[in-house]
């Protein structure tokens, strides 16, 4: 993999870099991507039939047992090459701001701190009427197949229904960390699109502020995404590939 010595140099004189990661970085960890075609969960289930509030109020437990089951994956998965190369990156860079559009905790578990969650967290679900966290069990008794239904809890303090600590279609972005990433995206030198179709909105728009504030981009996405004219470098390759590499050849000139 050709990683340009101009990018290495800006990565050099950066003084904050952002990462905005999607779907693509956990496929090397086993997850399913969202549109990645064959492998997609939206080839099984489209968006408007699961992760809406219409379709949890419509049925519950279909989108109650979907999240269980992916929680599931989740938790056998384990980070890649790709989450890890994002936390030696930031030991190489003054400061890095990481903004994921995953619910999942791969980055967490990498070492990355401080994650930017855009669109919430699959294990962190909370009541629907007092919003107080619920407590998960370890592991789910009887684990659901992709697309079984179970009965979503609930609440313990107030008895309503527990709901998916997620973002769904239609739903806001939590304020806080929306606009921690959109102050990352409009004072950062080096934005990385990684693993993300940047079909999404509002995240998909964060690389456009970035750009406009001068920023260098880098896409790191095996398949096009439209981004392509936009962006200072492209790699379509894997990001486990990617970046390490970059990490790699930033770490020998910071070392020479
Ligand atoms: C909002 C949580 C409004 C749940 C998710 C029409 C036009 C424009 C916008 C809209 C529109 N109609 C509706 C909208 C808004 C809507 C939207 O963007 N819709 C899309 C479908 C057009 N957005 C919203 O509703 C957002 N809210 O706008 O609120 C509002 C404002 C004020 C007041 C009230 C309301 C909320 C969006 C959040 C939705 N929740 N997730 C869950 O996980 O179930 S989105 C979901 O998609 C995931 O978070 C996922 O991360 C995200 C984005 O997908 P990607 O991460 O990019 O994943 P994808 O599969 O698409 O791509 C993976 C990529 O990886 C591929 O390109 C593949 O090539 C690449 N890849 C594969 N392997 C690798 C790899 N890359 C690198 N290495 C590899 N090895
Ligand atoms: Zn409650």
């Amino acid at each position: 993999m050709h990683i340009p010595d101009e990018l290495i140099d800006s990565l050099r004189a950066a003084r904050h870099a952002v990462v905005l990661s999607g779907a693509g970085i956990s496929a090397e960890s086993g997850l399913a991507t969202f549109r990645t075609p064959q492998t997609g969960l939206w080839e099984r289930f489209r968006p408007e039939e699961l992760a809406t509030p219409g379709a949890f109020r419509r049925a519950p437990a279909l989108v109650w047992g979907w999240y269980e089951w992916r929680r599931m994956q989740v938790m056998r998965a384990e980070p890649n090459p790709a989450h890890r190369a994002v936390v030696d990156l930031r030991t190489l860079v003054p400061e890095l701001s990481l903004v994921t559009q995953n619910v999942d905790d791969l980055h967490e578990r990498a070492g990355s701190q401080h994650v930017i969650h855009l669109h919430g967290r699959i294990g962190q679900p909370f009541c629907e009427a007092c919003r107080q966290p619920h407590v998960l069990p370890a592991a789910i008794p009887d684990e659901p197949e992709n697309g079984r239904s179970l009965e979503p809890p609930s609440c313990v303090h107030c008895g309503a229904c527990v709901r998916p600590g997620v973002v769904w279609f239609g739903e806001s972005l939590p304020t806080l960390e929306w606009g921690k990433a959109q102050r990352a995206a409009s004072r950062c030198d080096v934005f990385f699109c990684v693993g993300t179709s940047s079909v999404v909105q509002p995240a998909a728009s964060l690389v456009h502020v970035a750009l406009g504030a001068g920023a260098v981009a880098v896409q790191v996405n095996p398949n096009p995404t439209g981004l392509e004219s936009h962006v200072t470098y492209e790699f379509p390759a894997a990001a486990g590939v990617v970046l390490p590499e970059i990490v790699r050849r930033l770490r020998a000139v910071r070392l020479g």
